[in-house]
Formats: C-alpha cells, sequence, structure tokens
C-alpha cells in the first residue's frame, strides 16, 4: 500500500497540472485529509492559526461585473456608495484589531484599481497601520505601472489580488477585465517585492475540474502565493449568483485540502462563508491545512463569525493565534 506521508520524488518535482489536482480531489476523502494534514505538520504547528482582520475602506459603486460581489454598481444589492475613509478611522479600527489579538490588517476598496489621486491616502494608512506593529495588507485591485512601487515604499506587506477561479470559467463570472489582467497585476506586486495573497472562490457553480484548475493555477505560480485564501461563495441578494446551489461543504473541505498539498509552505486562509460553513466543517477545513482566518464580526460587506464564537471555537478545537516574531518574521512557514 501506498504510503501517502512521503511524497515521491515525481511528486516533488511535477508541476501540478490540473489532472494532478483534480486526483487529489478524487482521494477518499481520509486519504485526502491524511495527506494534507501530513504536509501541513511538516512545514507548520498544526495547532496555530494565523489571524486577519479586514475592513472596506471604499465600500460600493465599483465599476467592475464581478457576478459575487455586492459591490458592484451593475448589481442591485441596496448597499450604499461611501467614500473613501479618512486615514484616522481605519487606523483607529486597525489598533481595535490589534488588542483584539489579530496580526495582519487588510484594507479592501471597491475600485477596478486605485486612481493616482487615491494611492496618497491609501500610503498613510498602510503607513501608520504598520507603525502599529500590524502587517498590512491592501487589495485595491487591478495596480498600473508604478503603484506596486508606491506601496511597497509605504510599507506594504502584502497584496491580496485573487484569481478567483479557474481560466476557462472566468469570463462566466466577470466580463469587465480578464483573467490575464489579474496576472498582470500579480506580477507588479511581486516584481515590487511584495508578498501576495492569492486565492478564490468556490461554490459559484463550477465543475470539480474548475475548482483543480483554480488550485493548479494558483500552485504554479512562481512563487507560489505565501497567502492563499479560499473562499466559499456568500450569495448575496441582487447579485448574478444568489441562487447558486449551496456546494457541498465536504467539497470545499476538499479544496482547502488540495490547496494544503500544492502549495506546502502558504498559509491557507479558510476565508469568506465560515458563518454558514459552522463549526464542524470549519474544524475539517483546520485539519485540511487551513492555518488563517479573517477575525472580525464583519468581512467587507457581509457577516462573519463574532469574535467571541471564534474564541470559543479555538478553546475547543485547541488552536492557538499564531504569533509574529519580533522581526515581523513568521515563527513557521514563509506566509
Ligand atoms: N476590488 C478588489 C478586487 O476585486 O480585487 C478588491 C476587493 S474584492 C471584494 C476581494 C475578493 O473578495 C474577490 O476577489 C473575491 O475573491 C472575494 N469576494 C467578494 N465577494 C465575495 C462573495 N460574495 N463571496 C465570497 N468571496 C467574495
Ligand atoms: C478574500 O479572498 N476574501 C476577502 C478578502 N480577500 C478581501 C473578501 C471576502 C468578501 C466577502 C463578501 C463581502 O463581505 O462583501
Ligand atoms: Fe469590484 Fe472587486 Fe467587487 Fe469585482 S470583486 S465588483 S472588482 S469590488
Amino acid at each position: 500500500m501506498n504510503d501517502l506521508s512521503k511524497p515521491t520524488l515525481d511528486e516533488a518535482v511535477q508541476p501540478w497540472t490540473p489532472a494532478r489536482v483534480e486526483a487529489l480531489f478524487a482521494l477518499p476523502f481520509n486519504d485526502l485529509l491524511f495527506q494534507a494534514q501530513t504536509v501541513h505538520r511538516k512545514h507548520f504547528d498544526a495547532n496555530t492559526v494565523q489571524l486577519s482582520t479586514l475592513m472596506s475602506i471604499k465600500t460600493g459603486g465599483c465599476s467592475e461585473d464581478c457576478g459575487y460581489c455586492s459591490q458592484s454598481a451593475r448589481h442591485d444589492t441596496g448597499l450604499e456608495r461611501e467614500r473613501l475613509l479618512d486615514v484616522a478611522e481605519v487606523v483607529d479600527a486597525a489598533r481595535a484589531a490589534k488588542a483584539g489579538g489579530a496580526t495582519r490588517f487588510c484594507m479592501g476598496a471597491a475600485w477596478r484599481g486605485p486612481k493616482d489621486k487615491d494611492l496618497g491616502p491609501v500610503e498613510a494608512m498602510v503607513r501608520e497601520v504598520k507603525a502599529l506593529g500590524l502587517e498590512t495588507c491592501v487589495t485595491l485591485g487591478m495596480l498600473r505601472e508604478g503603484q506596486a512601487e508606491r506601496l511597497k515604499a509605504a510599507g506594504l506587506d502584502y497584496y491580496n489580488h485573487n484569481l478567483d477561479t479557474a481560466s476557462e470559467f472566468y469570463g462566466q463570472v466577470i466580463t469587465t477585465h480578464t483573467h490575464a489582467d489579474r496576472l498582470d497585476t500579480l506580477t507588479r506586486v511581486r516584481e515590487a517585492g511584495i508578498h501576495v495573497c492569492c486565492g478564490g472562490i468556490v461554490g459559484m457553480g463550477e465543475s470539480r475540474r474548475v475548482r483543480a484548475g483554480l488550485i493548479s493555477e494558483l500552485a504554479n505560480l512562481d512563487p507560489q502565493p505565501e497567502s492563499v485564501p479560499v473562499n466559499m461563495l456568500v450569495k448575496v441578494p441582487g447579485t448574478p449568483l444568489d441562487e447558486q446551489p449551496d456546494l457541498d461543504p465536504l467539497e470545499f473541505v476538499r479544496t482547502i485540502a488540495a490547496a494544503r498539498i500544492t502549495m506546502p509552505r502558504s498559509h491557507v486562509r479558510l476565508s469568506a462563508g465560515r458563518r454558514e460553513l459552522g463549526e464542524a466543517v470549519q474544524a475539517l477545513c483546520f485539519m485540511a491545512g487551513a492555518n488563517s482566518i479573517f477575525y472580525g464580526d464583519k468581512l467587507l460587506t457581509t457577516g462573519n463569525p463574532d469574535v467571541s464564537a471564534d474564541q470559543a471555537l479555538f478553546d475547543k478545537l485547541g488552536l492557538k493565534p499564531e504569533p509574529v516574531t519580533e522581526d515581523g518574521r513568521r515563527c513557521a512557514g514563509h506566509g
């Protein structure tokens, strides 16, 4: 019988093609989770979870037509369009996030991409949040030449920009920009020396082949993203995807496991959808190698488990928040 704890040399050198990732998805559930857990324990303390707090710094009115998104101006979701928040308000929220135990503060803006005039206030937010001793992350859409370098100079640690879904399915969800546009921004972020946070969404009506394709595309980014958010679609009334049938939660767990096995040194974030998944499925996700969450009562525009519920879950599972060492580097892994 195969010893699943010992990846063969072939596995170490072969690229993660969609077919190879699909073969992971097709494993018996226990074998898949065992393999994921084995890989996880090689690179991380299996009982620590990195905590990021998310804040929407510019909500709604986005020009893009992403089919899942509450913030697209093209979908009638009843969301009020807001202006970019003041720097002081964002820094206050970051201070509270740090006091609550988060180590990274992620600021999201509903933009196709930032205008140069918007970048100044965002640079100030990054600078001041960083000065609090938090890791900084922003997600602002597509970047143009020079913008990533400005963010890096302000002290940005991570840029979140998701592939969202495999290239063959992308056009069924988003038509106002392309999968190739997303890759261009990821290249700019990498070249500026910023850590890459890149993942996707499942539960949008895609096939297993598409989910495997997404994981394959992420795993073949070179270098691999330091942080990989895996989102379960949150069905927002008024969006084109609001009536999607639920994805089987065990298929979501399989997606997490496939991300862990193919990206062994990355932090895999159990992202949107935790409230809907419930405690037992979240526990399976941690077992499958998820080691990061969004921590705080709100995501961008939708709900997240209350902090008290997360603390209770961590107690039940014996999980601890992942510390950051004094020089800002993590104790385990590289993400
Ligand atoms: N406008 C920027 C962009 O698109 O890159 C940043 C914000 S956008 C809201 C960040 C990511 O959140 C999306 O790429 C998507 O993966 C995720 N997301 C947005 N709405 C979601 C939903 N309803 N359910 C699950 N994930 C969602
Ligand atoms: C990511 O992958 N998930 C986060 C973050 N990156 C920016 C956003 C989730 C949004 C969920 C829907 C909402 O709250 O609007
Ligand atoms: Fe705009 Fe980002 Fe939402 Fe797409 S996902 S509509 S780009 S805010």
